[in-house]
């Protein structure tokens, strides 16, 4: 098998809104995400401290969609070996010339094989890096780009796909038969920068910045409160049982949803351990067992196919949703480790 490209990290994603001004209000005065560049049609944003052009752009367009998922890889002789990578697995790739998305250099685009719409690039003009410009940071500031999460219908094919592209897998849930619901996987040395999350796909799930403290996440719900636009937030704020991290989960004036995300851990080592949770353990997407709202489960944005049109989904074979009473609360766990509220002995 030919050498995957030498990809460092999830680098950007571009998503369809139906109402920029909305998605403006929502990215740059609620979030603060700093302005790169801004066109009639779309809007360059990036983190306090990105130094590369954009990690995100939103473009007007009928429909809400994910647009493009992009990788930066670590030169330029990675396209080639993209497009080798690609050749050998059956899967048409394209390049497309520097420019094609503003601030980015030469790339190579595909569909990937769980019908994702992907780019890899490493060119990208420079901006200034914002890390201590606390005259400009809020109180709630991004720090950067950390991952992606997925919808697939098969998790197992989707984690095997991942694998051979050379990413590590830090943490899965998984039940006693040997179904894979849930996996998370890496390049940079963090927990992920690709999620894989078992329900009807390909679809987005959710595009996720980290901020450098959980106190800069409560401020973003705070500021939500204060707007009386508290329904943007979806679920938590709270603490992952997988990564550890602290989170909050935004939805988008189009239903995007954005997490909000500080605190993982550092998986490096060649020999870092993968975490394996059980599918029936409370605390694997809450730490503190809180139950995962429906619509976390449920709904995702649809991606677009190389002609431009939604990709159909398929569902998946079993639903971590379903397979515990009341999604996620009162699990089986609870009396399996003898407590039981009310009858504690
Ligand atoms: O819900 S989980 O605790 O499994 C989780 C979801 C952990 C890390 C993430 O980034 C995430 O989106
Ligand atoms: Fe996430």
């Amino acid at each position: 098998m030919t050498t995957p490209p030498d990809v460092i990290r999830a680098g950007y994603a571009e998503l369809v809104v139906t109402d920029l001004a909305a998605a403006r209000w929502f990215y740059v005065d609620v979030l603060g995400l700093v302005v790169t560049a801004e066109e009639p049609d779309a809007l360059y944003l990036r983190a306090f401290e990105e130094y590369l052009h954009h990690s995100l752009v939103l473009r007007q367009g009928d429909a809400p969609a994910l647009n493009r998922l992009a990788y930066r890889v670590r030169g330029p002789g990675e396209l080639d070996a993209a497009e080798r990578y690609y050749a050998e697995l059956g899967v048409p790739a394209h390049r497309v010339p520097a420019g094609t998305t503003r601030g980015i250099g030469e790339a190579v685009r595909l569909q990937d094989p769980l019908g994702f719409p992907v780019e890899y690039f490493h060119d990208a003009e420079h901006t200034p890096r914002f890390t201590q410009r606390y005259d400009l940071q809020p109180a709630n500031a991004l720090a950067r780009l950390d991952h992606f999460n997925v919808v697939v219908p098969d998790v197992r094919a989707a984690h095997a796909y991942y694998v051979g592209l050379g990413f590590g897998v830090s943490e899965t849930i998984e039940d006693a038969d040997d179904n894979l619901y849930a996996a998370w996987l890496y390049r940079k040395q963090t927990v992920h920068d690709i999620a894989l999350t078992s329900g009807d796909g390909p679809r987005l799930h959710h595009i996720a910045f980290a901020t450098r403290e959980r106190a800069q996440i409560l401020h973003t719900c705070d500021l939500l409160g204060s707007l009386h636009r508290e329904q943007h937030i979806e679920r938590g704020p709270g603490r992952h049982g997988v990564s550890n991290a602290f989170y909050l989960y935004l939805r988008d004036p189009d239903g995007h949803r954005i997490e909000i995300y500080t605190s993982d851990y550092y998986t490096g080592d060649p020999d870092n351990p993968t975490v394996r949770w059980d599918v029936l353990d409370n605390r694997r997407r809450s730490f503190w067992g809180h139950q995962v709202v429906p619509s976390w489960y449920a709904e995702a944005s649809p991606v677009l196919g190389a002609d431009g049109l939604p990709m159909p989904t398929s569902p998946p074979p079993i639903r971590e949703a379903g397979t515990i009473i009341g999604a996620d609360g009162f699990g089986v766990t609870d009396e399996a480790n003898g407590f039981k509220l009310g009858h504690q002995s």
